[in-house]
């Protein structure tokens, strides 16, 4: 239950110590003032690094800046950051090719051979007078070294038009890299249908939080959201329904490329979901023979569950699934797929385990590495599979014991990711059957403990899960999304022993509302934050 009554409010400025005390007017004391706001951004980070020191005046971006790489592998990164920033700044920030560090007025991007240590993912950051310096080992780790680079900026430079202000980044040293290699948001696409720009604004927003994989959840009973050449009515029948009946669609196989092009660019990978074999009202609804009855399912715009399923004992279920797998596979690079598997509840255990038997081996087959709900590990699939938890509960003896025999766990655990719950009674969208979930309630859980009897190991890492019954805008995503996310987005990055005060928490998340506002996020001001 949230506690948003035991809420006190408290300026960020404790959090930033000691600003509100310099006097201004003064030229020297002026300085110090604004060398003490900027240093205070090393200490609102989100989510938290490893380990920051500061060490006084930092780097100010001006027009003499350029980027430098040492090699192309390193461009992308650059180019990512050069676009980002020269509308804000309007400077040109020009990318050069450079051996070793760019010199006085540069910020360097270089890849190094991994020292001892260091993760792949990770970063290391330098800010002092005469320049910026991102160090990785690989270019992933580049791009979160940039997301920080983008926190450490004043505000202003969320904007898309020029801003004139002092483009300083405090001077000090980050060494940063991820708890869990894994972090994952879901999406719920089929319930209401996302357009292209609004699923890539939710890209941008796993990329500024340093989440690297988006699962689309492709289909369900009220839509079929993905084209497939080989089963057209999916999308020509499937597609053009949704909760409540409004507009709808579905991605082409070009747009389902150009997300994939976009994630990409931003390091994240996508997991698309094909939910089999309930959740399939939409495939049912197009194609008469893959019902068990022979007839067409009516077209289904509630919000009921668990009532529909593929026809289990059908020779053309499994042509129909090997030729989805197939071309699902074939227009995706990332490694995995998702089957779903939840919520089946008209087919017998004897008959989902027959399914997913003769479906596991399809995914595999195609060269990927199959997810399901955890539900799936009722089906005992080959140890490869990876299980999704989303219940609520700690105690769960079977997940844990297939974690023991091998499996990989995403924790999604429901009271705590799932970013549909309510924050609180008033909440006008959302659900709340796994409760409410307060910002609080997202940030305080440890993925790596959630279940007892799992090893922290055998975690991937946290999910956080959007389903969109009640959501129909992007408006309406970030809505639920902002605040939620960035807690579970931290959990997922930061070290465990920085990721259990709320209260310290508290202040970083308060002062990431500033960029919201420049971004024209539409986000909840739970009254649990000190907004400032
Ligand atoms: C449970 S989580 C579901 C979804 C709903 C969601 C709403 C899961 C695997 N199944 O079908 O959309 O709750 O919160």
């Amino acid at each position: 239950m949230p506690d948003d009554s035991n809420f006190r409010r408290r300026s960020v400025l404790r959090a930033i110590g000691g600003v509100s005390a310099v006097s201004l007017g003064v030229g020297t004391a002026s300085a110090r003032c604004k060398e003490s706001t900027d240093a205070a951004r090393l200490e609102t980070l989100v989510p938290v690094p490893v380990d920051v020191t500061s060490t006084g005046r930092g780097y100010t971006i001006t027009d003499a800046t350029t980027i430098t790489v040492e090699d192309a592998t390193a461009e992308g990164v650059a180019e990512y950051l050069a676009e980002f920033l020269r509308a804000p700044t309007g400077y040109d920030l020009p990318i050069k090719t450079h051996q070793g560090r760019g010199g006085r007025d540069t910020i360097s991007l270089q890849l190094s051979e991994p020292s001892s240590g260091d993760h792949e993912q990770g970063y290391r950051l330098r800010s002092n007078p005469s320049g910026l310096t991102i160090r990785a080992n690989e270019p992933a780790g580049l791009f979160a070294g940039v997301q920080t680079l983008r926190q450490l900026l004043p505000p202003a430079i969320e904007h898309d038009t020029e801003q004139s202000t002092e483009w300083t980044v405090p001077g000090g040293h980050i060494r940063d890299y991820p708890r869990f290699d894994y972090r994952g948001a879901h999406l719920d696409v089929a319930r209401h249908f996302f357009d292209v720009e609004t699923v890539k604004q939710f890209i941008d927003y796993l990329a500024q939080y340093k989440v690297n994989h988006l699962h689309l959840h492709l289909t369900d009973d009220q839509g079929w959201r993905i084209e497939i050449d080989s089963w057209p009515n999916l999308t020509d029948e499937g597609a053009d329904s949704e909760v409540g009946g409004g507009p709808s669609g579905y991605y082409t196989k070009e747009e389902y490329a150009e997300l994939i092009e976009y994630a990409q660019r931003r390091y994240v990978t996508i997991i698309p979901e094909i939910d089999l074999p309930g959740h399939t009202g939409a495939a049912l609804e197009s194609y008469a023979e893959l019902n068990c009855d022979g007839t067409k399912r009516e077209e289904d715009t509630g919000t009921n569950v668990g009532d529909t399923t593929l026809c289990i004992d059908k020779d053309v279920t499994y042509e129909f699934v090997d030729d989805v797998i197939r071309e699902v596979a074939e227009m995706t690079p990332g490694p995995y797929i998702h089957i779903g598997g939840d919520e089946a509840h008209v087919v017998s255990d004897s008959e989902y385990n027959t399914f997913m038997d003769r479906v596991v081996p399809i995914v595999q087959k195609y060269g990927k590495r199959p997810i399901g709900w955890h539900q799936i590990l009722d089906a005992e699939p080959p140890s490869e599979t990876i299980a999704q938890y989303w219940y609520t509960g700690h105690d769960a003896p079977d997940v844990a014991e297939a974690a023991q025999n091998g499996h990989d766990l995403i924790a999604s655990p429901a009271s705590h990711a799932y970013m549909d719950m309510k924050y609180n009674e008033d909440t006008e969208l959302g659900l709340d059957w796994a409760g409410l979930t307060s910002v609080k309630d997202a940030y305080d859980w440890d993925p790596g403990s959630f279940l007892n009897g799992v090893d922290e190991s055998a975690i991937m890492g946290p999910e956080t899960a959007l389903w969109s019954e009640t959501l129909e805008t992007l408006e309406d995503i970030e809505f639920m999304f902002f605040p939620h996310f960035p807690p579970v987005a931290e959990l997922g990055w930061s070290p465990a022993a920085k990721t259990d005060e709320w209260d310290e928490f508290e202040h970083r998340l308060a002062a990431q509302a500033s960029r919201w506002e420049i971004q024209g996020v539409n986000y909840y001001q739970t009254p649990q934050v000190p907004w400032p």
